[in-house]
């Protein structure tokens, strides 16, 4: 249990604890009829207790986020590995005896608060670390880099990014003609569009994403030294996306996907955690950077170039109490900084200090929301201001103006200090000449990621594109043309625009950080992926067994889905009971899928076949032994491939081997060299 679970623990009241009462306090033993002038009369209006139970009803939504409005949120712990006093003075980050509270919140961005969660779109990474010198809020996403390089674009990014004004659609998706014709009049956003091209749109789990905090920070140390600095997370459980198919047919099947991994994780005691690193540059070395100015948040720096070092560990350990008091209610801000830790001039994150105070000003309707308790600080919070909507603390004495000499209590301890930059200029609404550039990293992006990873960079161009109007299409291919050429032609090619005369030659540039491919000694593990074994009567129950315990054991988990739900008769006559009915259920739902052996004839059963191809289509491991193999023939799965496929994996009959077989292939996520696009070269 952190300090914040013991604080929140003050604020906790049971549904149902103690007699029911209006909330004045009045008892209430009734409420389940309305007063009435008679049984079968008007009701009154002096019905204090209906008109008391309504209004709440009718005051239950407050505005959702303008962006980020669908998310879910995690307790948990930060603790760093060494102290990092060379470089700052955050208590947070100076002692590895700290177990910082944190609550972190995982959330889409376009999408409204009953939107699904596998759009293609960005993904918000926000940690608030109740530090014991405040609140540290890092505010971040799942891609390195944004859109814009101003923070006055963002009203106008957004607007084509939502729905279109008209007729409020499409809902959560880019694929239209207000966001591509923005994107393609503002080249800015040519580097972040491709990634969100890419698979990191698709995050197979919020527990399988990297996060950044985009721009670059500040860390200023015990001497006032300051030193640059990129923040970044790193998933243990590796960074694995979902296919887009797959995606937007889980959207149907189970729209809380997302949500429902973090919170069943965190129930079967499977904490995630990420490992934060950081990017350190000294400030007088920022300008070595050739072709980067660390102020411009459409670029990254590569990992090649500065290493991210390793310095703690995140670890998420409970789920919130309530949605609403929690995820909903918490407030990120940017703003919200503790001493050691400063902002840069990035004219991004200098509009976001205004912007995420102001939200909240509306959305939770005041300036005391930092009283709500997951966002009350741990810090002892002292501010001489006062009133406002919903205040809930009671100051005492007269003193609520300073100078004064009522109260003489001084201000005590090490203060927060703005590190003294020196600036001066004219003042002009002009952007820097180090900010001009927009292709360079889009095709450094393009030239370090696989060739499975391109080809679904080419089909999600092509299906975005397809749905736009023809002049936004010529317009984006002409920009893809300045990224690279052969892109340019591929995308051109499945969507009827004349293919480009190259421009430019690709600079041949690469940084192998940026695949998703899993990177060489990263952890690739089985644990918490979910395996779909398809049975059906005559089944051997021994087999199963020792299949589902060699999952356990690995921490992955084996549903048994049969044609109906219930049991199903095994080889020894015994009845052997069964997870749910596969009709019930969905491929896209699972990380593999395995058909063994049994004497009834699941190859009959359509449902059952479609399943099996249909896992096969998005990359999965598909297993299978004995008369299984029969499931896998008629869903047309090339059963010759699998000598040249490590996850596809047919036996005669079951082996001692096979289960480890099948979680190797599962540790390795996909096999993405199978064709999984579904779309014509
Ligand atoms: Fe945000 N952003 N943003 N943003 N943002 C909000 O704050 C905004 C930006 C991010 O789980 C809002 O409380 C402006 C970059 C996350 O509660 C709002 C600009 C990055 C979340 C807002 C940006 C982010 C938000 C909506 C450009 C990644 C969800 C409700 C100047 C580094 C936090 C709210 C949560 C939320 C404004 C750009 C990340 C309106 C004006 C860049 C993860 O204040």
């Amino acid at each position: 249990m952190t300090s914040k679970d013991r604080q929140l623990a003050g604020s906790r009241r049971p549904f149902g604890a103690g007699a029911l009462t209006t909330d004045q306090g009045i008892p209430v033993d009734d409420t389940d009829n309305s007063l009435r002038a008679g049984a079968r009369g008007p009701t009154l209006l002096e019905d204090f207790q209906l008109r008391e139970k309504l209004t709440r009803f009718d005051h239950e939504r407050i505005p959702e986020r303008v962006v980020h409005a669908r998310g879910a949120g995690a307790h948990g712990y930060f603790q760093v590995y060494e102290p990092l006093d060379e470089y700052t003075t955050a208590d947070f980050l100076t002692d590895p005896d700290a177990r910082t509270p944190v609550f972190a919140r995982f959330s889409t961005v376009q999408g409204s608060r009953g939107s699904s969660d596998t759009p293609r779109d960005v993904r918000g990474f926000a940690v608030k670390f109740y530090t014991r010198q405040g609140n540290f809020d890092l505010v971040g996403n799942n891609m390195p880099v944004f859109f814009i390089q101003d923070g006055v674009k963002f009203p106008d990014l957004v607007h084509a990014l939502k729905p279109e004004p008209h007729h409020e659609m499409p809902q959560a998706a880019s694929a239209h003609d207000a966001f591509w014709d923005f994107v393609t009049l503002q080249p800015e956003t040519m580097h972040h569009v491709i990634w969100l091209m890419s698979d990191r749109a698709l995050p197979r789990s919020y527990r399988m994403m990297q996060g950044f905090g985009v721009h670059t920070f500040r860390l200023v140390n015990g001497h006032g030294k300051s030193t640059f600095v990129k923040f970044h997370w790193t998933p243990a459980l590796g960074t694995h996306s979902l296919v887009f198919d797959e995606a937007q047919l889980i959207a149907g099947r189970d729209p809380d996907f997302n949500r429902r991994d973090l919170w069943e994780a965190i129930e079967a005691g499977q904490f995630p955690s990420w490992e934060l690193g950081l990017q350190l540059i000294p400030e007088d070395r920022a300008f070595e950077l050739a072709d980067i100015d660390v102020l411009d948040p459409t670029k990254l720096i590569p990992e090649e170039l500065v290493p991210v070092t390793p310095v703690g560990r995140l670890t998420l350990d409970r789920n919130p109490d309530n949605f609403f008091a929690e995820t909903e209610q918490v407030a990120f801000g940017v703003g919200n900084v503790v001493p050691g830790i400063d902002f840069t001039d990035d004219p991004l994150l200098q509009a976001r200090l205004f912007s995420y105070l102001d939200t909240q000003l509306t959305r939770l309707g005041g300036p005391n929301f930092a009283q709500l308790p997951i966002n009350r600080p741990l810090a002892p919070v002292r501010n001489d201001q006062q009133d406002g909507a919903h205040q809930s603390a009671v100051p005492l004495g007269r003193a609520n103006y300073h100078p004064n000499s009522l109260d003489t209590t001084p201000p005590s301890g090490p203060a927060f200090h703005s590190y003294p930059e020196h600036v001066e200029g004219p003042k002009e609404r002009k952007r820097s000449e180090t900010f001009a550039e927009h292709y360079w990293q889009a095709t450094l992006f393009w030239n370090s990621v696989t060739s499975w990873e391109q080809e679904h960079i080419i089909a999600a161009y092509r299906y975005e594109l397809g749905k736009v109007a023809l002049p936004i299409r010529v317009r984006a291919v002409e920009h893809l043309n300045r990224i690279d050429h052969d892109l340019a032609v591929s995308v051109a090619r499945g969507i009827g625009v004349e293919e480009p005369v190259k421009s430019v030659d690709n600079h041949g540039r690469t940084s192998p950080a940026l695949s998703q491919a899993p990177r060489e000694g990263a952890e690739a593990s089985p644990r918490t992926r979910r395996i779909a074994v398809l049975v059906a009567d005559g089944a051997d129950a021994r087999v199963l067994a020792l299949l589902r315990d060699a999952c356990t054991a690995a921490g992955a988990s084996a549903d048994l889905l049969a044609p109906f739900d219930g049991s199903v008769t095994g080889s020894d006559g015994v009845p052997i009971e069964v997870t749910r009915a596969i009709a019930t259920t969905s491929s896209v739902l699972y990380d593999a899928v395995v058909v063994p052996g049994a004497t009834a004839d699941l190859s009959v059963d359509g449902v059952a076949v479609h399943f099996a191809a249909e896992a096969y289509k998005h990359g999965k491991p598909v297993a299978a032994f004995g008369a299984g193999l029969g499931v896998l023939q008629r869903a047309q799965i090339p059963l010759t491939m699998a000598s040249a496929d490590p996850a596809l994996i047919v036996e005669e009959e079951f082996t001692p081997e096979f289960p480890q077989t099948l979680l190797a292939a599962v540790a390795a996520h996909r096999n993405f060299e199978r064709d999984v696009s579904g779309i014509p070269a």
